[in-house]
């Protein structure tokens, strides 16, 4: 029910959007070469798996992973090994999973999603070490120092020789969705989180670990709002504190629509401040959503979903983005069609609309649908 309304208020994010002119799918002449042709999407929608498109460019892709789903579902296993080269665990790395009681660790399903990682040689993104919607009940929020300094040695500490856990989501979504709920104009921290204690938990994650890289992850930020100014600003204050920040997740859950625009040219200033800082935009959970008004099939529907992911994505790769996760790999399994998450009021009214729920690149079959072509060849035209 929280993330329920948490996910509504993603879509605030979009309605900030709509204040402004051209639609980020309504087609200009100047832009057309983002979209993809749909006769040139059909002939490419063969065989090069996309982790060699991606390697070709010195490029990552790959998707949430599930451990559960990937022991009871081969075609999903099989094929996140031919697509991907890195995986996110989708919840099995978060405290509730880790340390379900104060001090008694569990890896058991992260370990099979590492063991995955390694058998078909992925790497694996460690998410997340601070998150206050995946926390046990003992915890509060924000947790005390003492069960951080803990919980960071505890779970950094099981993997540190790891040879596939490259990078940690060290602390997720702690900037507000709103200067309503935050007691912190500047960094606009979820209320009773501190800046010293998001800079304390980087320096502990950096005593257990500092071979790795760390990130701060967050999503409402693909654009000039106040949540990314604010990320932003959280950034350069741990920048300036001197510590490890080695990149910015930026999620990506996005909403795109004829109706309103996607702040484009708010995005590309995002990324050029992270440049600026010299951290590292990373897209950790990439999904695409079709707001209303809604295309009458699903065909022109998909060509939607994909039209997007190029126009994103080449956006992205302009910025040097190197490593793209989408936050699943197949409609089968999206948490957008959950019936807890359904999002927005249009969609959770209306039942018969979820079949336009079509977020990722590969349909329930484990087909690649025009957005699995779109990545291909946003990858093949990105310039290394
Ligand atoms: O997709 C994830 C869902 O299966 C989990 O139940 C949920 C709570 O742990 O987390 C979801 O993943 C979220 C991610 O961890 C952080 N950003 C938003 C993702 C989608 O809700």
């Amino acid at each position: 029910m929280t993330y329920r309304r948490n996910f509504l208020k993603r879509a605030g994010y979009t309605t900030i959007s709509a204040l402004l002119t051209t639609g980020f799918l309504q087609k200009d002449k100047q832009n057309e070469n983002h979209s993809i042709d749909a006769a040139m999407a059909n002939s490419i929608s063969g065989n090069t798996p996309l982790r060699q498109l991606a390697a070709a460019k010195g490029k990552r892709y790959g998707t949430a992973i599930s451990s559960d789903i990937l022991l009871k579902e081969k075609d999903y296993a099989n094929l996140i090994a031919r697509e991907c080269s890195i995986a996110t665990p989708n919840g099995e790395l978060k405290w509730n999973a880790t340390e379900p009681q104060p001090g008694k660790f569990t890896f058991e399903s992260a370990d099979a999603i590492a063991d995955f990682c390694r058998k078909h040689k992925m790497e694996l993104h460690g998410h997340t070490l601070f998150w206050h919607m995946a926390k046990p009940d003992w915890v509060p929020y924000p947790p005390t120092l003492k069960m951080i300094e803990r919980h960071v040695k505890g779970v950094m500490g099981h993997y540190r020789n790891s040879p596939v856990l490259k990078s940690w989501d060290i602390a997720n979504e702690i900037i507000a969705d709103n200067e309503n709920e935050t007691d912190n104009a500047t960094y606009g921290l979820r209320r009773g989180v501190k800046p010293e204690l998001i800079r304390d938990l980087f320096l502990f994650a950096a005593s257990v670990d500092s071979s790795k890289k760390f990130y701060l992850n967050d999503f409402g930020i693909e654009g000039a709002t106040w949540k990314s100014d604010r990320f932003l600003k959280m950034i350069e204050y741990l920048k300036n504190k001197g510590v490890k920040i080695d990149g910015a997740g930026i999620q990506s859950h996005l909403w795109f629509s004829t109706a309103y625009a996607f702040d484009e040219k708010g995005f590309k200033s995002v990324l050029k401040r992270l440049n600026d800082l010299e951290v590292k935009p990373v897209i950790t959970e990439l999904d695409i959503i079709i707001d209303t008004p809604l295309p009458d099939s699903i065909k022109k529907l998909d060509q939607m979903v994909a039209d997007s992911y190029k126009r994103y994505l080449d956006l992205c790769f302009a910025a040097k983005v190197d490593t793209v996760i989408t936050w699943g790999i197949s409609d089968r399994h999206t948490w957008i069609r959950h019936p807890d998450w359904i999002p927005g009021k249009t969609f959770r009214d209306n039942p018969q609309l979820h079949r336009f729920l079509r977020p990722l690149p590969f349909d329930e079959n484990m087909k690649p649908k025009l957005a699995r072509n779109a990545i291909a060849q946003a990858f093949r035209q990105a310039v290394p």
